[in-house]
């Protein structure tokens, strides 16, 4: 056995790129996949789930990854209506269980999920890539959620997490979230888990949780996972198996303090889902994604690798967003998720891996 390489896609309609363009990758087992036309909070039929099934099994794909059942803000924000959200949590899980779902990645950040201010940033070889510059990021949230949604509009491209009628409740999210500390968040977390993790037992699904992008506060808004000291707090806080990480290397690596290998390190065990992604740091804060080779970026893409090869580690990865290459220009691609540089990717991850079996034989 040895780790499981799977590859995101959108779903026939939603994304460009087809099953049986990926079916030429070498190496991709599964597909990681979602109900992309679901709001959070709603259920997941079993119909539905199944026509995806019956999708990825004409290619031979796994569907043990789902990334992402989102989670509603009333549970984020503690509100007496989350049971009721809670519930359909739960039911979602008993759906997807039967369809062989290992894995489910989500995240638990407040009003947005990953933050980026420039799409198609040039990279310098002609390609461009997803960008964060530092002093974008002010006060107001609205310049970057209209920048984002731009997007959405011109080329009806919905992001998940970007939900359009969420963020035309912007004002309003953040009202709510307006007394919710740190510290809140963290007990709604943990309640949230408690109710829902005995589901994950009987269903044999492990939840896997994402970094927060960037890991760190933003618009005044608390983010959990943000170095190493928040991820033993995090697994020690519920301390269960199926209570897991999704490790995503450039979320936490947006900091060049986090040390994503040594985490690796630390918790294989409760690493359920790996993230691949390089990022280069600049001085003011600003970072931009890189390509996956190790010398692209600082993220340190070969220790990590070793990191999990040495500790025999068996979940599933998937390389992250790549950058956008050749004829990937805006209105052709989802922003991160094209098909050349995440398959050059996978190339450079397999490489790695099988260079590491070798050298153990
Ligand atoms: C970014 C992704 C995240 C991730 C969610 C999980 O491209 O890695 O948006 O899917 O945070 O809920």
């Amino acid at each position: 056995m040895a780790m499981k390489m799977t590859w995101r896609w959108y779903g026939k309609d939603n994304d460009n790129i087809q099953l049986s363009d990926i079916k030429q990758i070498p190496g991709v087992e599964g597909i990681v996949w979602a109900l992309h036309d679901k709001m959070p909070g709603e259920i997941w039929q079993p119909e539905e789930i199944a026509e995806v099934k019956k999708q990825a099994d004409e290619y031979g794909f796994n569907i043990d990854v789902v990334e992402s059942v989102n989670v509603h803000d009333d549970i984020k924000i503690g509100l007496p209506t989350r049971d009721q959200y809670i519930e359909n949590y739960k039911q979602t899980i008993r759906n997807l269980a039967p369809f062989g779902v290992k894995v489910i990645c989500y995240n638990f950040m407040p009003v947005f999920d990953w933050t980026r201010t420039d799409l198609f940033h040039p990279v310098g070889d002609g390609s461009t890539a997803l960008y964060y510059e530092a002093a974008k990021i002010k006060q107001d949230p609205h310049e970057m959620a209209d920048y984002v949604m731009s997007f959405t509009e011109k080329y009806h491209m919905t992001f998940p997490g970007w939900e359009p009628e969420r963020m035309a409740k912007l004002d309003e999210l953040f009202e709510k979230y307006k007394d919710v500390t740190k510290e809140k968040l963290w007990a709604n977390f943990k309640y949230f888990l408690e109710a829902i993790l005995p589901t994950c037992h009987e269903c044999g699904i492990k939840m896997a949780v994402h970094m927060d992008d960037p890991p760190w506060d933003i618009f005044g808004l608390p983010r959990l996972f943000t170095d190493a000291a928040a991820i033993d707090y995090f697994l020690k806080l519920v301390d269960d198996p199926y209570n897991c990480l999704t490790l995503c290397s450039g979320s936490l690596n947006a900091n060049p303090n986090n040390n994503v290998a040594e985490i690796v390190r630390r918790h294989a065990d409760r690493i359920a889902f790996a993230h691949i992604r390089n990022i280069k740091h600049f001085e003011n804060g600003d970072f931009s994604e890189a390509a996956h080779r190790d010398c692209c970026g600082e993220t340190g893409i070969l220790d990590i690798l070793k990191a999990y090869h040495d500790a025999g580690w068996e979940g599933y990865i998937r390389p992250d967003h790549g950058r956008h290459l050749w004829d990937e220009v805006p209105g052709k691609v989802r922003p991160g998720y094209g098909l050349y540089d995440r398959a050059l990717g996978i190339m450079y991850m397999l490489g790695v891996w099988d260079m590491l079996d070798k050298l153990e034989q």
